[in-house]
């Protein structure tokens, strides 16, 4: 119910801000097919019983209704009991009917999928990391996906209860630490999905959003094989030796698992979209801003704000940070769920 409201509200929000979308009836992938097969079914009985309820009250409210030449009571009648069977076997056969359907749905997208690529995926506050154990690489906020291949994601947390949610692909799957919770589907439609925390975790848990990229399978290979395949060239000394200093103690450029995860992955950073797990658009202007002030953008944030850092030093650094890229890929330019 609570979560309903929930959906609600972000619903009421996606209306006013373009960026944050709830796209819960777009089948961009298995998932989201069986379940959007689901809606019409209920919209037809829903609508067939308004119809039945509402027209027959009208014309009962019209047909009975009183008359100046009534003088009498009406006679008086009880029951009907061929009636009653009828209106009760009606909705129970419904009720079946929407039951096999939902059941054969949810057994559907709860069954895993062989030979799934796996994604790890853990929950932070306020932040989410994605770590392909087969491929060896590792990305933050940002889940890079391939269309038509099943994808399992083994989801957890490293503090609080989380939910992983995107809308436009898959239902919710809470994050929780110390257990492993699982969700696999098959992106069919290249895009852009907004993802959501959907658990509240604390002071920035509004905050807490992700985007999921899914690239035709080619252009998905090509991505991961050039990420892989060497470091991308440092485009600022300077910036570099700044990140050495200030930022490399919590964040990895490597594109791979740190010993111990600070802060999200930085080594594909010119590929982002976003910044600040998805809450504003990755802009150098946002960037400059967001290592100044992070609690500004994000209250509660675990991110040190560096208002120390001159402005020469904060524009190599941004320009550093910016060139960790591989070079052709615009992912902006998807279509956005
Ligand atoms: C104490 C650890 C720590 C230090 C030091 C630190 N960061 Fe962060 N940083 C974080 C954490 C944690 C987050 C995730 C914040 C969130 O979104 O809730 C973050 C987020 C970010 C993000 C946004 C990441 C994304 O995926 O959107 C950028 C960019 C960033 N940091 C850059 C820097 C730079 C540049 C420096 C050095 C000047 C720096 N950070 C220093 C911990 C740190
Ligand atoms: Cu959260």
């Amino acid at each position: 119910m609570q979560r309903s409201f929930a959906a609600l509200g972000l619903w009421g929000l996606s209306l006013a801000q373009e960026a944050h979308r709830v796209a819960i009836t777009h089948p961009g992938g298995s998932f989201n097919q069986e379940v959007a097969f689901l809606f019409p079914w209920v919209y037809f009985f829903s609508f067939l019983i308004f119809l039945v309820v509402a027209g027959s009250l009208a014309y009962v409210t019209w047909k009975f209704r009183a008359r100046p030449e009534d003088q009498e009571e009406p006679p008086q009648i009880h029951g009907n009991d061929r009636l009653e069977v009828v209106w009760t076997l009606i909705p129970l056969a419904i009720v079946f009917v929407l039951f096999g359907l939902t059941a054969k749905a949810l057994i559907q997208v709860n069954r895993p999928i062989p030979g799934a690529m796996k994604v790890e995926v853990t929950g932070y506050q306020f932040w989410w990391d994605f770590h392909y154990p087969e491929l060896g690489l590792r990305n933050s906020n940002e889940l890079v996906l391939p269309a038509g291949v099943p994808v399992e994601l083994e989801i957890t947390s490293k503090d609080v209860i989380h939910s992983f949610w995107v809308p436009g692909l898959a239902g919710k799957r809470d994050a929780i630490p110390g257990q492993t919770t699982r969700i696999s589907f098959e992106p069919k439609e290249p895009g852009l999905y907004y993802g959501f925390c959907a658990e509240l975790c604390g002071a920035s848990h509004a905050r807490m959003l992700f985007r999921v990229v899914v690239l035709p399978k080619e252009e998905f290979d090509r991505f991961v094989e050039a990420a892989k395949a060497s470091p991308a060239p440092v485009a600022d000394e300077r910036g570099q030796q700044v990140f050495q200093q200030n930022c490399a103690a919590c964040h990895g450029v490597a594109r791979s698992m740190p010993p111990a995860v600070i802060g999200p992955e930085l080594g594909l950073w010119g590929n982002r979209t976003s910044l600040g797990a998805g809450i504003v658009e990755n802009t150098p202007e946002n960037l400059k801003a967001w290592i100044r002030d992070p609690a500004g953008m994000k209250p509660g944030v675990k991110m040190p704000g560096f208002p120390q850092l001159s402005e020469e030093d904060l524009d190599a650094l941004v320009r550093y940070l910016e060139g960790l890229k591989v070079e052709g890929f615009d992912f902006g330019a998807l279509p956005k769920f």
